[in-house]
């Protein structure tokens, strides 16, 4: 049997099991209906959107992008709240969805395609949903790296993504067998800025749940559990400093880039993505329910910006993928995934399915977007 038509089985599986629920709402971002197969308008000049760094946007815009954030907090939820508990809005809807998907979408060949048109959906939606026109913002921390905390970002004020938590310091962090870091400057509950005092209802889940190859069976429960942070500028220096980025918008191949944005999961080997993570500390330390935490976007959307910088200094790389399968360390096994192969989808927020070369270009399929700068 073709590759590819196992994959397409394999994905009609996944949609079987997915979030999928009632029909969406006023979203719209299906392919176009002109029989072209195409998305519709071409990308050009003058419908193109330019994505900005978070710290350098105006004041009153970074209110607009966090009011736009807060607006879907207080959408209703899509999902079959029996099942999903935890989807208490619209924002949480995507946090579940991710949830969902981490078995599929990590430290697997999907990653980066996968994460693109995720972070694209949730952008949509904050113009259709909630009249967002502002510029999709994206956090260098490599810019912030050496203080977290003497940036817009994180200073805590009304034009902030919020600040760090509460000090609550239960000493250092065990991130596997090999590899301990200090404990950052927070730790504690988030009560500052457009998100204080945030509840976080999806409960932690323990990256080692990625071997097994399942979620616990009370993933998606409701808990009263507060955001929280750990600002910790030893992470940032350490592992998102501008040479590791400047490295990866210059690395060899696709399987070389996947190694410096994730290293070896359980090894001393951090990588630029878990670095950034572990630099917020949280919600954010995990690869399951870190979405919950608004500053994921701008944190992937710069993952996004790597991704794309690298295509750009080698447009002849740009499609390639990095050889592995479909599941998070192939589990369970899958197949090695292809640009024909379909992807994992996205809950109730596609309308149809999607292969991976569709998600390679900024400037095609469904995207029109470009970085205000490539990292060169
Ligand atoms: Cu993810």
């Amino acid at each position: 049997m073709l590759p590819s038509l196992l994959s397409v089985v394999a994905a009609t599986a996944l949609v079987s099991s997915s979030v999928v629920s009632a029909a969406p709402q006023g979203f719209r971002h299906a392919r176009s209906a002109d029989g072209s197969g195409g998305y519709g308008q071409a990308c050009t000049l003058e419908t193109i959107k330019t994505r900005v760094d978070f710290n350098s946007m105006a004041p009153a815009d970074r209110k607009a992008y966090t009011d736009a954030i807060k607006c879907l907090m207080g959408k209703p939820s899509q999902l079959d709240s029996t099942q999903y508990p935890a989807a208490i809005n619209r924002y949480m809807d995507y946090a579940v969805i991710h949830v969902n998907r981490t078995q599929y979408v990590h430290l697997d060949a999907f990653f980066l395609t996968w994460h693109r048109y995720f972070l694209w959906l949730y952008e949509t939606d904050l113009q259709q949903s909630c009249g967002y026109t502002g510029a999709f913002p994206y956090w260098d921390f490599a810019a912030t790296a050496a203080d977290p905390h003497a940036f817009p970002i994180f200073d805590g004020s009304d034009y902030s993504m919020s600040g760090d938590g509460l000090y609550n310091n239960s000493g250092p962090i065990q991130l596997g067998a090999s590899l301990t870091i200090p404990h950052g400057t927070g730790g504690g509950c988030v009560t500052t800025g457009p998100f204080a005092n945030l509840i976080a209802p999806i409960k932690f889940i323990d990256a080692a749940q990625l071997a097994t190859g399942t979620l616990p069976a009370d993933a998606f429960a409701y808990n009263e559990i507060c955001l929280q942070r750990d600002l910790n500028a030893y992470v940032s220096q350490t592992y998102t400093n501008q040479a590791q980025l400047t490295a990866a918008a210059h690395a060899d191949n696709a399987t070389h880039l996947e190694f410096l944005l994730n290293g070896v999961i359980g090894s001393s080997s951090l990588g630029i993505h878990s670095g950034a993570h572990f630099s917020v500390g949280g919600q954010m330390n995990s690869i399951h329910v870190s979405a919950q935490d608004p500053v994921w976007y701008p944190l992937h959307t710069m993952i996004d910006k790597v991704y794309t910088s690298w295509q750009a200094n080698y447009p002849e790389r740009a499609s390639q993928l990095d050889g592995s399968t479909g599941t998070a360390l192939n589990t369970p096994p899958s197949d090695v995934v292809t640009l024909d192969t379909i992807e994992p989808d996205w809950g109730y927020f596609q309308l149809s399915p999607i292969q991976v070369r569709e998600l390679i270009s900024t400037t095609a399929g469904p995207f029109c977007y470009q970085y205000d700068n490539v990292i060169s």
